[in-house]
């Protein structure tokens, strides 16, 4: 009787153990199809973590060149515009640049200097144009109240400065002057 309880016992228990075995392994073979595309989408999560969270990708980089002169000297644009906060006034375009990042790094506006040579560096999350106005704007730094402003772009003279698109390599000369 014992014997033949356990074999039916055992008869029971076999296919239900084969359910359980291909349920297993269907459920495996999930997991790791879920876990490869995980793993497939972990590069672009870093990749964003690493760019500081919530930061788009740069897809517009050039740098056009300003010179200035005030009251008949040459003056350096100074460099860390839109960079260092005595240096970045006006904060309404900063969304297209770069966003401070976790660990500690500085953001930048989208237009900005890294030195004072006077290159101007457009790196911007859109396409779009920018002006010279925003730049002076974004710096803050140039008076000039009850000045005339002579502007070239290229040589050529411009009549709104303030207006001039910043295009790859071009030359701005500002001449500031009661
Ligand atoms: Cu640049």
């Amino acid at each position: 009787m014992d014997t033949k309880e356990n074999n039916n016992c055992n008869d029971a228990i076999t296919p239900a153990n084969k359910n359980t075995k291909i349920i297993f392994v269907i459920v495996a073979v999930a997991v790791t199809i879920a876990l490869g595309i995980g793993l497939s989408l972990t590069p672009t999560t870093m990749s964003g973590a690493q760019m500081g969270g919530g930061n788009k990708a740069i897809i517009m980089h050039f740098h056009p060149h300003l010179n200035l002169i005030i009251d008949g000297k040459p003056v350096t644009v100074p460099s860390q515009i839109g960079i260092d906060p005595s240096l970045w006034k006006d904060h309404s375009l900063d969304h297209y640049g770069m966003q401070a990042m976790s660990n500690g790094m500085s953001g930048m506006a989208p237009l900005h200097t890294h030195d004072a040579t006077g290159t101007i560096h457009i790196e911007s999350n859109i396409i779009r144009n920018y002006t010279l106005g925003e730049f002076l704007n974004i710096w803050g730094g140039l008076d000039t109240n009850g000045k005339t402003v002579k502007a070239t772009l290229d040589g050529a003279p411009v009549s709104d400065y303030k207006n001039i698109i910043l295009r790859d390599g071009e030359q701005i000369n500002l001449d500031v002057a009661k």
